[in-house]
């Protein structure tokens, strides 16, 4: 007889339970009888192939002591990996700087898989994103191979919008509802949520989940440094966004299962725009491919997992189709934006201007605002640098800034102050080369600009 400890259970269709056992060695069956967490159910060796019955389970409970005795004894007999080397010194040092929480973070990620307990992953749509995800979740397929565990209690949702919003709490906790584990939920945040619209609904989270959080966007004043205990952003390392959160999830995943995502980690220096990016080809075309899924499934309104883009992404057909549509897609999107864009001159830079309406009446599938900004900004940037390009869709502002004109412009501070001093504007945030702003509906769109391009251009000129 072999003795086990239920250490998490989730609901299954029929009334079933999934339920997630520890004894030598982890273990995962269906039951058709109720079990609950702590309970110890005994098994015969052939049992392990079929389901728990009600003559399996003792009546008899582990304490939490012993469960604790187990995870700690399975935390410490984990392989000390050393992590990923990227061979970019400065990311490679950003990652020595940061590595007491990079490895925190994996082992927190290694607790909640190995006992069952549910792990909620929320990755921005981007490629930045979307690359973490991807190295993250192929941390959890080797283990789910090492282990015989697998990844079915790790949820995969890629979070549209940089806030972790009520919405997003209420759906969570839902999704929470059918477990029940002995360690406490986990929610993993992947480059976003660094603004202050997260605050409440994360604190309210952090009843039902611990949460990790991986960020790069810079860090407001504002912003609850309670939060920051199981948070990881190099602004707070005295680095910058040029550390993509995609690169700092590829080394959690090192980490967690010696995984070298090095291609994840080029792939999100370049979306991203990174000091630190190399251009060569592979990287470029994952960027492109990555970035025009989580395109397309943002503007359906779907969720994308990174499995599925992992299915894109290792299958040369897929892959090829969808980047040469991307780049078609956006090449015509860059041309057609440079001829409705308007040039206003100033002495040693150029403002650029162009309303989105010309690009989204085309209905592309790969393109999408902030995308859009990114590349096209790159575009203006090679014809009128030093330049600052606003592509403006309704009441949304996106606005991407040339590296000579970051400091001058000081881009989010700007933003917050329009935001303290005036009425108009709802919300604004991001990086200092890029960001948005969203103004009321009911202001003007063409007014607002003209404050933006006047408050613009007498902060670059001071
Ligand atoms: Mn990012």
């Amino acid at each position: 007889m072999h003795r086990f400890i239920i250490t998490s259970i989730r609901n299954a269709p029929n009334n079933m339970q999934f339920c997630t056992m520890m004894g030598s060695a982890p273990i995962q069956l269906y039951s058709s009888a109720i079990t609950e967490p702590l309970d110890i159910v005994e098994l015969n060796e052939e049992d392990f192939s079929s389901q728990i019955q009600a003559k399996n389970i003792t009546g008899r409970k582990a304490t939490v002591e012993e469960y604790n005795g187990l995870v700690s004894k399975m935390l410490s007999e984990r392989p000390d990996y050393n992590g990923i080397t990227t061979r970019i010194k400065e990311l490679d040092s950003a990652f020595t700087k940061m590595e007491a929480k990079i490895s925190e973070m994996a082992s927190r990620i290694f607790q909640n898989f190995i006992t069952g307990a549910p792990i909620i992953f929320r990755f921005h749509n981007d490629c930045d994103g979307a690359s973490g995800a991807i190295a993250i979740f192929k941390a959890l397929e080797k283990l789910e191979k090492e282990n015989r565990i697998d990844t079915s209690n790790c949820l995969w949702i890629m979070n549209k919008g940089v806030a972790y919003t009520m919405q997003a709490l209420s759906y969570d906790k839902l999704r929470l509802a059918q477990f029940s584990s002995i360690s406490k939920p986990l929610l993993c945040i992947m480059d976003f949520g660094t603004v202050d619209e997260s605050i409440l609904p994360i604190n309210q989270m952090s009843s039902y989940a611990d949460v990790i959080w991986i960020d790069h966007h810079p860090v407001s004043e504002g912003f609850d440094s309670k939060l920051k205990a199981n948070y990881v952003n190099p602004w707070l390392y005295g680095l910058g966004s040029d550390i993509t959160a995609g690169s700092i999830a590829c080394a959690v995943a090192s980490k967690l299962a010696n995984i070298k995502a090095n291609d994840m980690v080029k792939a999100s220096l370049l979306s991203d725009h990174s000091a630190y990016a190399i251009n060569d080809s592979s990287a470029f075309q994952l960027a492109m491919v990555l970035d025009a899924i989580t395109t397309e499934n943002s503007s359906k309104g779907t969720n994308i997992t990174p499995k599925s883009m992992v299915a894109i992404v290792e299958n040369k057909n897929k892959f090829d189709s969808v980047f040469s549509d991307a780049e078609e897609q956006i090449n015509e999107a860059i041309s057609i934006g440079i001829s409705h864009s308007k040039l206003h001159k100033y002495d040693g830079f150029n403002i650029v201007t162009l309303d989105y309406s010309q690009i989204s009446k085309n209905k592309y599938k790969y393109v999408r605002h902030g995308r859009f900004t990114s590349v096209f900004g790159d575009a203006i940037e090679q014809r009128y640098k030093p330049s600052v390009t606003i592509v403006y869709n309704k009441s949304l502002y996106s606005i991407r800034v040339s590296k000579e004109l970051t400091k001058r412009l000081d881009l989010l501070p700007m933003i917050s102050e329009m935001k303290d001093n005036t009425d108009f504007i709802m919300n604004g945030g991001g990086h200092n080369e890029a960001a948005s702003i969203k103004i009321e509906d009911e202001y003007a769109p063409n007014d607002f600009l003209k404050i933006l391009i006047k408050e613009m251009e007498s902060r670059i000129k001071s």
